[in-house]
Formats: C-alpha cells, structure tokens, sequence
C-alpha cells in the first residue's frame, strides 16, 4: 500500500511539474491580458530619432511606433529588475521575458535594415567584467521573437546600428591577449541574428620583439618570410582567434606564424608573451 501511495505521490508531483513547465513555457511567449502593473501611459515619441529613444524600464513609459511595418502603431512598454536580472518586455498583448547581468534599465527601438518594414527593439547590458551585451527582438504582429543577444552594447564603434542591415559589435578575443575586434551580423530569413563568418579578425597591437622569431610566407607556405629581431618593434595585424597569426615588421615586411591552445607557439614550449612585449592581459 504504502508503495503506491508513493507511486501515486510521483505522478501527482510529476504531472504539478509539467503543469508548472507548461505554464513557464507559455508565459514566455504568450498572448497577456493587459499586465498587472498597469501603466500610467506617459507616452515616448518616437520619431524620426528612432535609434535615440529610450523607453524606461519602469513601466511607466509607454513607446509608440509601428514595429512590425502594418501600418498600425504599436505600444512598447519595458519593465526591468535591474537587481534579479531579468526584465519583461511588452508589446501591445504581447509579452517576453527575458535575463541580463547589470542590465542599463531602458530598451530602445532601433532600426537594423531601413529598407525593410521591421524596426527591432534592444536590450542592453553591462554585463560581469565589462563584457556588454545586447539583446534583440522584432514584434511579428502576434508575438516577440528573440533575434539573439551578442556582444556589445551602447553605440559608436562598440555596437553599430545604422540601418545598413549589418550590426557590427565589438567582440572580445578568446586567445593570446586581451583584445578586441570587430564582428558582423547580418539578418537571417527568418530575421534573426546571424553572424557573418570571417577568416580573420582584425587586431593592430603594437609589440616589441624580445626573442628572434621567425615568420613564414603564408599559412601554406612555410618558407621564412622575415625573422624579427630583438628590440625591434612590430604590429600583430590579425589573427582567426585559433591557430593564426599575421605579423608586420618595422619595415612594413609581413609573416604569419601559428599557435596552439591559448597562447604556446606552435611545435614550441615558447609562449607568445615570451617573444613579443606589450600584450595585454586583463580581466
Ligand atoms: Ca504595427
Ligand atoms: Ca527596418
């Protein structure tokens, strides 16, 4: 008796979850009766400054453009706990919740693509260790999609929007320094975030050379093309972030030489650091 009392406590407990996945599931993406907290309609203009608008994560805000290009004007209302990191974003009986560390409190309409009909919507954040991000989403008419978060956040050369239909975020390199490069994304079918594949990065960092080091002609080619000196100074100009890295020598000569894991010259115990002077390791 008592096992199926037990069996039958599981099923009880098992279908209570489901039902509570089910529910998170739909609050996610669900058509909502107007929310609780119901605003005090202090209107956003939205106007021809499209990308400047800010709408206050307090709720209080209501911002008023067409989204999704059908001619009807739209209501975008944000509210955002800064605290535990999560924020809703609304539009019209719509809504979408979503998470971020350090988030700024504020989403903003922006415009990807002007020669499409969408406008976008952004959520940014600060993020742990000066690693921003920036959330987007586009409204179809029925509901908010996420578009993708990516790396980046604020504007100028961190995160570019300008309409051209290609974002381009500053992105953090995973080895041999602290670096950053540009990265670019570009809108998918479907209109989402999706990245452009480069082959290389683009660094530019000044170092010195401490340890003869030799550079070949190509990544194919193996013959020495320069071998740096010394005291001499010299530009990392790019590297793919993996295995590759292309040099350029006081005298403008260029060479590449390849890596391994984070840092460790390849077919060498050598580190980068202990041929070039002036990296940058930072948190
Ligand atoms: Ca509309
Ligand atoms: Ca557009």
């Amino acid at each position: 008796m008592r096992c199926c009392s037990t069996f039958a406590s599981l099923i009880v407990l098992a279908v209570t979850v489901m039902l509570l996945l089910t529910g998170c599931v739909q609050m996610r993406n669900a058509v909502s009766p107007t929310p609780a907290e119901a605003p005090e309609n202090k209107p956003v203009v939205i106007g021809e400054a499209v990308c400047a608008t800010k709408i206050k994560g307090t709720g209080k805000q209501t911002g008023r453009i067409d989204l999704n290009g059908d001619g009807v004007v739209d209501t975008v209302r944000f509210t955002c706990r800064e605290e535990a990191g999560n924020f809703t974003l609304y539009v019209n009986d719509a809504l979408i919740i979503g998470e971020g560390e350090n988030l700024y409190g504020y989403c903003k309409v922006v415009d990807i693509d002007t020669s499409d009909s969408l406008k976008e919507i952004s959520v940014g954040e600060a993020g742990g260790s000066g690693d921003s991000a920036t959330a987007f989403y586009y409204y179809d008419g029925e509901r908010i999609i996420a578009m993708g978060k990516i790396q980046g956040s604020g504007s100028g050369d961190v995160l570019k929007i300008d309409g051209s239909g290609v974002v381009t975020a500053k992105t953090r390199g995973k080895t041999l320094h602290t670096w950053f490069y540009p990265a670019f994304y570009k809108l998918s079918e479907d209109h989402l975030l999706e990245r452009i594949p480069q082959e290389m990065y683009e660094m530019n960092h000044k170092v010195r050379v401490i340890k003869e080091f030799e550079l070949q002609k190509s990544r194919t080619d193996p013959e020495t093309a320069v071998v740096l000196q010394p005291g001499e100074e010299a530009v990392i100009l790019a590297s793919d972030d993996k295995e590759w890295c292309l040099v350029q020598n006081s005298k403008g000569v260029r060479g590449w030489f390849a890596y391994e894991k984070y840092d460790t010259i390849k077919g060498t115990k050598l580190r980068v650091r202990d041929v070039f002077e002036g990296l940058c390791y930072a948190d």
